[in-house]
């Protein structure tokens, strides 16, 4: 699908060359990935904040969790299965754990390519920070 605002020559969804978690999915960036599916690659986060500080991203580049949901919604509920998957092969279900999508640049985003926090091992508080 072709997104007018996208830049000239690029197309929605196609890898950005820039782009850090991109580089990820090709294998040109070295991570500790804990999972894979056909569609999303899951890794640990570099400056963890909990025990367990993995994201889960799709291997197709959009900028945010929405973005992604309204062009892929299938590949958007496979990073959601595979964060729940993310918990539970680290053992962060039992006790309760969090998926987190910062979205925009106000909101933490530093990353602009889709991912999920999966973050457990610990107590977390409401409202977050
Ligand atoms: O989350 C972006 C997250 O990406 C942030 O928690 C650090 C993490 N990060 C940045 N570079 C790397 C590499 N190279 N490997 C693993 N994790 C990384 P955001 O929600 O955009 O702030």
């Amino acid at each position: 699908m072709i997104d007018g605002s996208e830049e000239a020559g690029s197309m929605a969804g196609e890898a950005q060359a820039d782009c850090l978690f991109c580089k990820i999915v090709a294998g040109e960036v070295p991570a500790t990935v804990v999972r894979e599916s056909e569609t999303t690659v899951a890794f640990r986060d570099i400056n963890p904040q909990a025990p367990t500080h993995v994201l889960v991203i799709p291997r197709v580049h959009y900028p945010d969790a929405g973005s992604l949901a309204a062009a892929e919604p299938g590949i958007a509920a496979d990073v959601l299965r595979e964060a729940a998957a993310v918990a539970n092969q680290e053992k962060a279900d039992g006790t309760g754990y969090r998926i987190v999508f910062n979205t925009g640049a106000g909101a933490g985003q530093t990353v602009f390519h889709a991912h999920a926090h999966v973050l457990g091992g610990r107590g977390f508080n409401w409202p977050p920070g």
